[in-house]
């Protein structure tokens, strides 16, 4: 873990594939209501946006035209860093994530090992992440390396050593944190994946439903950034569902000030993750 860089580069994740329109309608599934999102979340200090899309009927869709479209209009209402998801729906075959790269967009999500994700099975195999992690680097796209459980550190270890570093020469990954199936979302997990992180990354923490405050908070404590959004909770406190997606970053931006760690903006974003301007 780097200890340079004071600040905190929060990320927001304002879709997911797992919610519904229906049962969410504050949820952004339009590409207005994502650039929307985009530019009220950078207003009160996130500085990289991890995209799904979603069709004409708001289900998750890997649509390359859709993506493309999708990464043009954030980077022109926006000045935030760009990462597609390549995880997707669990739904989503290998060829469609793999394509997900085609959209060229800044950066990318590159899950490090199969988990139970609840119900469903979010499968990673080793050959498939191998095929992500070249693909981004002969495109020059930064990954960021999803962590849904401690033993996903060693297969990240395992894959810079045999494959090398990413695009940019720089590790950052995420700790996904409290799904049900994978490592839970407390101080001692996220204290235990320490030990783990690759000399001179650097990490964020998002942890999912009630495990989100509990994991933003020990992240800011480590010296990690966090990542929050409604694919992760739907809940701003018990019983008080999230207004919207700016309310999350608002009060991570909040709590990152009072730990002394601001948030940082995607400029310097950009230099600490090795994503070129
Ligand atoms: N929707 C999950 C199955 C990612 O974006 O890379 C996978 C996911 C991880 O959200
Ligand atoms: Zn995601």
């Amino acid at each position: 873990m780097s200890s340079a860089t004071p600040g905190t580069l929060i990320t927001v994740a304002p879709t997911g594939a797992e919610h519904r329109k229906q049962d969410v309608p504050n949820l952004p599934v339009t590409l207005e209501e994502l650039t929307r999102t985009a530019q009220d979340c950078g207003r009160v200090g996130a500085s990289m946006i991890h995209i799904h899309i979603r069709d004409e009927h708001a289900q998750p869709t890997l649509d390359l035209g859709r993506l493309k479209d999708t990464v043009a209009a954030v980077r022109e209402c926006s000045n935030l860093i760009v990462q597609l998801s390549t995880g997707g729906a669990v739904t989503d075959p290998e060829s469609d994530r793999l394509a997900v790269l085609d959209a060229l967009p800044d950066s990318a999500s590159c899950t490090m090992g199969t988990v139970n994700f609840g119900d469903d099975v979010f499968l990673n195999r080793w050959g498939f992440i191998v095929e992500l992690h070249k693909r981004m680097q002969e495109r020059r796209i930064v990954p960021e390396y999803e962590i849904f459980d401690l033993g996903q550190l060693t297969t990240l270890r395992r894959l810079l050593d045999q494959h090398g570093l990413p695009a940019g020469g720089h590790v950052h990954l995420d700790l996904v944190m409290g799904v049900p199936g994978g490592m839970p979302g407390d101080t001692e997990t996220l204290a235990a994946a320490l030990r783990w992180i690759p000399e001179g990354a650097t990490f964020s923490a998002t942890g999912v439903g009630r495990t989100t405050l509990p994991v933003l908070l020990a992240s800011l404590s480590a010296g990690g950034h966090v990542r929050v959004g409604m694919e992760d909770t739907l809940s701003y406190a018990k019983g008080d569902p999230v207004r919207d997606n700016a309310q999350l970053v608002a009060r991570a931006a909040g709590l990152a000030r009072i730990a002394q760690r601001p948030p940082i903006g995607p400029e310097e974003s950009r230099v600490l993750l090795g994503v070129a301007s």
